[in-house]
């Protein structure tokens, strides 16, 4: 694995000496996560929440304008675009990295324009046109896996071996960024918990992780703050499933993720502090 991961304007360490598990701050903006839950975007309060997680130790941020739950409508791409780029445009110049969660060419090539640092697409960049709008430029490119599509990929999630189809699904979509002229460095790989994906099949995927680490030697995101696997486990709603988060966040480095993506960021980053100075002691 390279040291570094280029991650546009910023080189994220990966392993050695100042290298710890980084993590990736979610910051929604989607109606149902407006400060008063109208669909007027509030920039304020969206900048307010940034703010925060930059004062607790946020190494990445992440705005998404389409929510991606099972089920979730679609969002037209005049909306996303209005959502996402004022607030990449105000928070541009905060020091942290900014990594845009979109699926759409369009709002990559936006994105890019504004100086995005990172994309990180659920359909694993799929989608007619992806490929093309983030071949040029050195921004950090996140593959999710997904099985099937959000509208249906929870209706009955089917693996021969979960791992073995998530690796080679990595394999294919790794040769094709490198046949578009991408650098490696770029390159990040997420499993996609709960995305297609029953409660056993999470279960091996977050247990084996280093195995997808290893076998292509990159950097392994891992997303399971608040989802509904954590509910399954322990009978508890979303509103109260930030210990569950925080216990999969520190499972997940354990078991080989560089990367968390988490909507908890005080919390995780004190968590993750402790693992990794037991990590560092001989
Ligand atoms: C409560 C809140 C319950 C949120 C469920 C959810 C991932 C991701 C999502 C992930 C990467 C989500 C955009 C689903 N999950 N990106 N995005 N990895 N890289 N659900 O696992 O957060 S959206």
């Amino acid at each position: 694995m390279d040291k570094y991961l280029q991650c546009g304007r910023f080189r994220l360490p990966l392993t050695g000496k100042n290298s710890h598990p980084l993590v990736m701050g979610i910051l929604n903006v989607t109606p149902d996560s407006f400060s008063d839950g109208s669909d007027h975007l509030d920039l304020h309060f969206l900048l307010d929440r940034a703010e925060a997680m930059i004062n607790a130790g946020v190494d990445i941020i992440d705005i998404g304008g389409e929510s991606t739950r099972p089920g979730a409508q679609p969002v037209p791409l005049d909306v996303e675009l209005q959502r996402v780029m004022p607030l990449i445009y105000a928070l541009q110049d905060c020091g942290v990295p900014l990594s845009i969660d979109t699926y759409k060419p369009e709002v990559m090539r936006e994105a890019q324009i504004a100086g995005i640092d990172m994309i990180n697409d659920v359909h694993g960049f799929r989608i007619a046109g992806t490929m093309e709008a983030i071949a040029q430029g050195d921004c950090a490119l996140c593959i999710m896996h997904m099985q099937n599509t959000p509208s249906i990929m929870q209706d009955l999630p089917v693996y021969g071996d979960v791992l073995t189809e998530v690796s080679d699904f990595f394999a294919g979509r790794i040769t094709q960024m490198l046949q578009h002229g991408v650098a490696k460095n770029r390159l990040l790989l997420d499993v996609g918990f709960g995305f297609g994906k029953s409660l056993p099949h999470n279960l091996k995927l977050l247990k084996h992780q280093r195995l997808i680490a290893e076998r292509f030697s990159l950097p392994v995101v891992a997303g399971l703050s608040r989802k509904s696997m954590l509910g399954t486990i322990t009978g508890k709603p979303v509103e109260l499933r930030m210990a569950a988060s925080i216990g999969a966040a520190v499972t997940a480095v354990a078991n080989g993720a560089h990367i968390v993506r988490v909507h908890d960021v005080a919390e995780t980053v004190d968590a993750l502090a402790i693992w990794a100075a037991a990590d560092r002691i001989q």
